[in-house]
């Protein structure tokens, strides 16, 4: 192909709007438009190339091609991700920075977060066991529980107070108007209770288990041997808290998943602590098939060509994750729900990104993704083979440009008894 080819581009001054209406379907019908993986769009007043599928995904995780700096839109940043977190990180900064995440991410603390988590539900379930339970809001507390434990903050405000404002963050993360404003507040809020924990955990105000991530993070210092400013390991311990939580949008697919595909359930029953693998592929086609985070974004480091498109430096790029979880190219009937697909699976860091690709060390791949898979294994083999429940009558559509989704109802459970 010849160098110096023009990207396609849409035509018009702005698709911010058109982003907005179709949501998690935007890069993928404009991919079939264009007939190109590669196209250019224009976002939030500027330029943004779209990317889509295994190959561009490779292009997209080269550290040498793109930046994360000033990726994320602000708005993004002052409600989701927070200011001068690892997220926008590049280069050694990031590397140093995402060991510190990686350090708490060990098979001993993973297998605390499973015990943690089956505690939290049985409490959860034995509390309601005659009752109703929206599983979307009991998941939220229970894990907002298993995040406050596992990483060591003790107990401040109330309950409810920590499920609403670690909610905010990721709910509210793409809205506009009022629930902007509410996550920004929230996010302030939490953030201050965050800095007071650091400088109690310095000052020896507050005693702490070092295994902890608070006392982690706390600690941690930077390239130059220089402790975090609080402002920052506030942030940092937002992308744990707030991710763990946010894991109950997955919890929630999960068990509609368990009501839409009754028949892809059968093979998850077996023995008490289910067939680990056959819990695997189920919690894996739970992530590839419904939508959850939709791309994620970076900016061109310097211009370069690729496939005969010319990159120019400085512009925003958008990975489609959940486009490239349903690609035809990379999955057969990528509409069918088929946990037995994950057997066949290569394991390309590429193909099967919902939580982000590439590596995890030198890139910006989801820190959390193991803890991610552990828990909802967990949560699954404890809905499957630990209770049994009914499904009420209820609205299990959820919408594709909500972002993030849910199931209308929240999944209703009744008649909810313990095995
Ligand atoms: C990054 C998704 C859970 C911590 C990311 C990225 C995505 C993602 C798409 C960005 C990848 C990229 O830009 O290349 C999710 C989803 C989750 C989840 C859908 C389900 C709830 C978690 C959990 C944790 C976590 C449980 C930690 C306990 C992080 C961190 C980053 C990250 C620290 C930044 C990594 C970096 O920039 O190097 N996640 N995540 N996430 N995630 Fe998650
Ligand atoms: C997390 O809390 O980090 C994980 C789950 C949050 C999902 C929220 C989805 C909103 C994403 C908006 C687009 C981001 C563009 C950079």
């Amino acid at each position: 192909m010849a160098n110096n080819q023009e990207i396609p581009q849409e035509k018009g001054l702005d698709h911010t709007i058109a982003l907005l209406r179709e949501g998690y379907d935007f890069i993928h019908k404009r991919k079939d438009k264009y007939n190109s993986r590669v196209f250019q769009t224009r976002i939030l007043g500027e330029k943004a190339n779209c990317l889509i599928g295994e190959k561009e995904a490779e292009l997209f995780y080269d550290n040498s091609k793109f930046s994360r700096e000033n990726a994320a839109p602000s708005r993004i940043q002052k409600t989701l991700f927070g200011q001068g977190g690892v997220q926008g990180l590049d280069g050694d900064e990031h590397h140093h920075r995402k060991a510190l995440f990686m350090s708490v991410m060990t098979r001993a603390m993973l297998d605390e977060i499973k015990e943690l988590t089956e505690v939290e539900w049985n409490r959860a379930i034995t509390r309601n066991q005659t009752d109703e339970l929206i599983v979307y809001n009991e998941a939220k507390h229970v894990l907002t529980n298993v995040a406050m434990r596992w990483v060591g903050i003790p107990k401040q405000g109330t309950e409810d107070e920590w499920v609403d404002e670690l909610s905010d963050l990721f709910e509210d993360a793409s809205a506009v108007g009022p629930k902007h404003w509410k996550a920004r507040a929230s996010r302030t809020k939490i953030e201050e209770w965050l800095q007071q924990l650091v400088l109690d955990v310095r000052s020896g105000k507050l005693l702490i288990d070092q295994d902890r991530p608070l006392y982690q993070f706390s600690y941690h210092r930077d390239l130059n041997n220089q402790l975090l400013a609080p402002e920052i390991v506030a942030v940092e311990l937002l992308n744990l808290l707030r991710p763990i939580v946010a894991i109950s949008v997955y919890v929630d697919f999960t068990v509609l998943a368990l009501a839409q595909f009754p028949q892809k359930v059968d093979i998850l029953r077996q023995g008490d602590e289910g067939d680990d693998k056959q819990l695997q592929y189920f919690i894996q086609e739970v992530r590839r098939f419904y939508p959850f985070f939709p791309f994620t974004v970076a900016r061109v480091r310097n211009d370069f060509d690729w496939n005969g498109y010319k990159f120019e430096q400085g512009t925003l790029t958008l990975l489609d994750l959940y486009g490239t979880n349903h690609d035809p190219d990379i999955w057969e009937q990528p509409e069918q729900f088929r946990p037995e697909r994950f057997e066949n699976w290569n394991g390309s860091p590429f193909n099967f990104i919902p939580q982000g690709g590439g590596e995890f060390d030198i890139g910006h791949r989801c820190a959390g993704e193991w803890l991610t898979i552990d828990i909802l294994k967990v949560t699954l083999n404890y809905f499957v083979n630990k209770i049994s429940f009914e499904f009420p009558e209820q609205d299990f559509t959820y919408s594709m440009n909500d972002i993030p989704s849910l199931p209308e109802s929240k999944v209703i459970i009744k008649n909810i008894r313990k095995k």
